[in-house]
């Protein structure tokens, strides 16, 4: 489907962007909203922004979408500020309110526009060869879980409810093959023989949780290496963004993302999955790094499940790949028509090998607690 022509100018008008237009770059990343970088001249000084359109089918409510962003983003700027780190305006995103105070504008499309100050002299990554950097990936995570230690989790809404509940994931996948909406479950049988077989891990954490054995924090629940904005001098994760999923969550859920995406040594369409397995370099890279900034704030059996976490999480987002797959590609973008299938398959296939490399992953993190 097309988009419908957008009026940047209109939109940059309600947020008070000063100056004149002169120019944009789609930018893609992400499954889910659309973002553009805009330039603008103020005073012969260029000016430069971010522009997103929240996808609000994923995002019915971005009321309470923007007032988690603002309360947990002005928290980590008073938090680095309190601690006298360099350049606290870098280190996380500053979003303008339009003109009605609102952090979000509805344009004549009915499309729902955002906007932020664009962080300079950064770069993203979507695939990591380099230990270091994943390292310091693990340490600006980390450092994320840590500021918002001391954050009141209780005021954040539950944006998308049960995001990372693989119980209720695995539910969904049940009732999508099912219903079989797009008519493709005769093509995919190996893969849901693969998910049903590993249904009581999907119990786990969530138990854990009713039985109060874990703690609830304040987590970003996308920590996919390209949530992270790298100084390009010091090539330390310096921001986070991305931050529409942080609410309420488990510590294994951040760190298990960031591997399943980071640790894998193909990228998450990668078609020939004899490309796919868990890095234990990077994941030794990113346990030093994660554990070197959060592990005062974990428990020991936190810090215990972080490898499972790793498996779960690439598991969860296997089966969310393989029920929209089976649903007709209704939730994430999609390039061509089997790339929810593609992806799935690379999500299994890297779950397979972590659960044949788990009890290095066990041995590895036991180092660095
Ligand atoms: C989506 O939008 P993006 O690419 O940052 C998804 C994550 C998945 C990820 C898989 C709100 O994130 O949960 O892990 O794709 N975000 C949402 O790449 O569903
Ligand atoms: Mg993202």
């Amino acid at each position: 489907m097309a988009n419908k022509p957008f009026d940047i100018v209109e939109i940059c008008e309600q947020f008070s962007i000063k100056g004149v237009f002169t120019g944009y770059e789609k930018i893609n990343n992400g499954h889910i909203n659309s973002t553009y970088n805009l330039i603008f001249d103020e005073d012969n000084v260029v000016k430069k922004y971010v522009l997103q359109k929240i996808n609000t089918n994923v995002f019915k409510n971005p009321d309470y979408l923007m007032s988690n962003i603002v309360a947990v983003t002005e928290h980590i700027r008073k938090k680095n500020a309190e601690n006298n780190v360099d350049c606290p305006e870098r280190r996380t995103l500053s979003f303008f309110p339009c003109l009605d105070g609102k952090y979000y504008y509805y344009d004549k499309n009915g499309d729902c526009w955002r906007l932020y100050i664009f962080v300079d002299d950064v770069y993203t990554l979507n695939s990591i060869e380099s230990e270091d950097v994943f390292s310091n990936a693990g340490s600006a995570f980390g450092e994320f879980q840590n500021l918002l230690a001391d954050f009141d989790g209780s005021s954040l809404f539950e944006t998308i409810e049960n995001f990372h509940h693989t119980a209720c994931r695995f539910e969904a996948l049940k009732k999508a093959i099912e219903e079989n909406k797009s008519g493709r479950l005769n093509t995919v049988k190996d893969e849901i023989e693969f998910a049903l077989e590993r249904e009581a891990d999907t119990h786990v954490l969530v138990d854990m949780i009713a039985e109060g054995k874990l703690p609830l924090r304040v987590t970003h629940n996308d920590t996919k290496l390209n949530n992270i904005l790298f100084d390009n001098i010091t090539n330390k994760g310096i921001c986070i963004i991305d931050l529409d999923t942080v609410m309420p969550g488990l510590s294994m859920y951040d760190f298990g993302d960031s591997i399943r995406f980071g640790a894998n040594t193909a990228a998450e369409d990668e078609k020939d999955v004899s490309k796919v397995s868990l890095s234990l370099p990077l994941y030794e890279a990113y346990v030093k790094g994660y554990l070197s900034s959060a592990k005062d704030a974990l428990t020991d059996l936190e810090k215990e499940l972080l490898p499972f976490g790793a498996k779960i999480m690439t598991y969860e987002c296997g089966i969310r790949f393989l029920a929209d797959y089976l649903n007709g590609d209704v939730y994430f973008k999609t390039a061509y028509p089997e790339h929810n299938l593609v992806r799935c398959r690379t999500q299994f296939a890297l779950v397979k090998d972590m659960e044949d490399k788990m009890e290095q992953m066990k041995e590895i993190t036991k180092k660095y607690c």
